[in-house]
């Protein structure tokens, strides 16, 4: 049985997203963001840096496997239950890269343009700096897929999970989506597919 501990956010909607489109169940323990639930020891055992999405996963060995970090959740729930990354060496690879970029380019960037936006006093440079780089995503995004139907190549996979709960919130970043019409189909056939409508619904 798999715990997940998650929110109704960018990150924390990739975690159910992924387990319903591998079928896996999963018991939700929604958290508040802000509040002390992220701080309690228990919490930090699972995840040390104090953030959602984590998951406990009660195998039947001795000792549960916890995994925090969005991305190494969507790793390993695509290895131990057998989908998601892409079947061939090349389409796996391009998983990879694609999940790996999302996590370290995109989320962070989304997340630093929505904080600067939203300060009192804002910050042109800052603002500047972090939506460009949003744009810049976006457009790197908008050029791929006018290549390939899914990130990988192959194959809708976590990379596209990963994207997906980013981009269709554009707005965060001051972006409007209708500006970037093949991502903006692409949001739609995703938000299409019935286990996103699942994942979504129990988060609301
Ligand atoms: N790099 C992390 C980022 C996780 C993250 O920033 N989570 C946010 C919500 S999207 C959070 O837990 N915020 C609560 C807090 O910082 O107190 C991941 O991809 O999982």
């Amino acid at each position: 049985m798999i715990e997940l501990f998650t929110a109704n956010t960018p990150n924390g909607i990739k975690v159910p997203i992924a387990l319903e489109e591998l079928g896996v169940p999963y018991e939700l323990k929604k958290i508040a963001l802000g509040s002390a639930d992220l701080r309690v020891a228990e919490y930090l055992q699972i995840n040390p840096n104090s953030k959602i999405p984590a998951i406990r996963h009660h195998t039947g060995a001795p000792v549960p496997v916890t995994v925090f970090e969005s991305g190494a959740i969507l790793l390993y729930l695509a290895e131990a239950y057998g989908g998601l990354l892409g079947t061939t060496p090349v389409a796996r690879a391009q998983t990879l890269s694609w999940l790996f970029l999302q996590v370290a380019g995109l989320g962070p960037m989304m997340g630093n343009a929505a904080h600067f936006r939203s300060r009192k006093s804002p910050d042109p440079y800052a603002i500047g700096r972090f939506e460009g780089e949003v744009q810049r995503h976006f457009d790197m995004l908008e050029a791929r897929l006018q290549e390939v139907e899914w990130l990988n190549g192959e194959a809708y996979s976590v990379a596209d999970i990963a994207h997906f709960s980013w981009v269709r919130s554009a707005s965060y970043a001051g972006l409007d989506l209708k500006d970037f019409p093949i991502l903006h189909a692409w949001v739609e056939k995703i938000e299409g597919r019935k286990a996103t409508a699942r994942a979504l619904a129990r988060l609301t």
